[in-house]
């Protein structure tokens, strides 16, 4: 796998590396169209067009902290329990405190196993935001548990204590009554509120929610707008925009620390490139403003 942003080797040593890449080509339990296990290596294709310079920040931030991009991690088809615990393991190994950690998948199912090595390698207290059209709150879909339509629901059983989703437009009624039935874990911002509502508000709310908290960002491609990103499995209209995802992703990056993000369900597809592009420089900007708020990287 190539590296992430295309840096030449000496901005991509894992002891000099603050941003560490872990590709995740894991596709099992899609519903509508396949596909994911190639987006990993089409983002960090994609990723080598990224302009390194940061306008807001004045910088070409990668070059300063360093992007270590490991090898993929191997699909294991034995069953999605087996490649949630797979990614737990090597999320486990990778995560550290001074470290920002982005896993690049694949479906959603994996972020699971994110949030289960992120608990065990720091104990606990992790809160997580979801940017997603879909709740993934069902507790079991198409006779699995671990389908990509459960990923939220999982990880809220992986102990997480405040999971925040934005951009929801596609639940069944049965995720509709779970999330009445727990507001204090969960809060759902629907696209329609967030269409309809300054994004003040929605920005104001995270920070009340999430600051001070230690969190994973979990980027599903299909809460963006299709326009933005048309190359994803189960693609919902109505998504947010490009200023919206990234206002969020920058009030995160300066109220919480974020210790992992991840970007999953991209499907590449022929002449669609602006999808794989379009997830590479969200990915970019995130870690630029997480690294922005969170100061020098480690000794
Ligand atoms: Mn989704």
């Amino acid at each position: 796998m190539n590296s992430f942003l295309g840096l030449p080797p000496e901005f991509t040593a894992p002891e000099r590396s603050w941003a560490w890449v872990l590709p995740v080509p894991y596709e099992s339990t899609v519903s509508y169209e396949g596909g994911t296990r190639k987006g990993p290596a089409a983002i960090i294709e994609a990723s080598a067009q990224v302009e390194l310079y940061d306008p807001i920040l004045d910088a070409e931030p990668a070059l300063e902290y360093g992007v270590h991009t490991l090898p993929a991690l191997p699909p294991n088809h034995a069953s999605p329990e087996a490649m949630v615990a797979d990614v737990a393991r090597a999320v486990e190994a990778c995560a550290r405190p001074d470290r920002l950690l982005v896993v690049v998948g694949g479906e959603h199912t994996i972020s699971v196993g994110v949030v289960r090595g992120l608990v065990r390698a720091f104990g606990g207290e992790l809160a997580v935001v979801v940017v997603d059209a879909h709740s993934d709150l069902r507790d079991e879909y198409e006779g699995s548990r671990y389908s990509h339509a459960c990923a939220s629901r999982r990880m809220l059983d992986e102990g997480v204590e405040v999971l925040f989703q934005v951009g929801v437009r596609a639940i069944s009624k049965e995720e509709a009554a779970f999330i009445r039935a727990n507001p204090e874990r969960l809060r759902v911002w629907f696209a329609d509120e967030v269409h309809t509502t300054p994004l003040e508000l929605l920005l104001a709310d995270l920070e009340a929610r999430l600051a001070g908290r230690r969190l994973f960002l979990s980027l599903d491609v299909d809460g963006l707008d299709p326009s933005i990103v048309p190359a994803t499995g189960t693609p919902e209209p109505g998504g947010l925009t490009w200023h919206q995802a990234l206002a969020i992703v920058r009030t995160l990056a300066r109220v919480a620390h974020v210790v992992a993000v991840d970007c999953v369900e991209l499907a590449p597809r022929e002449g669609l490139h602006m999808a794989e592009f379009a997830a590479a420089r969200l990915l970019y900007h995130a870690m630029n403003a997480i690294w922005h708020h969170r100061g020098a990287p480690s000794p």
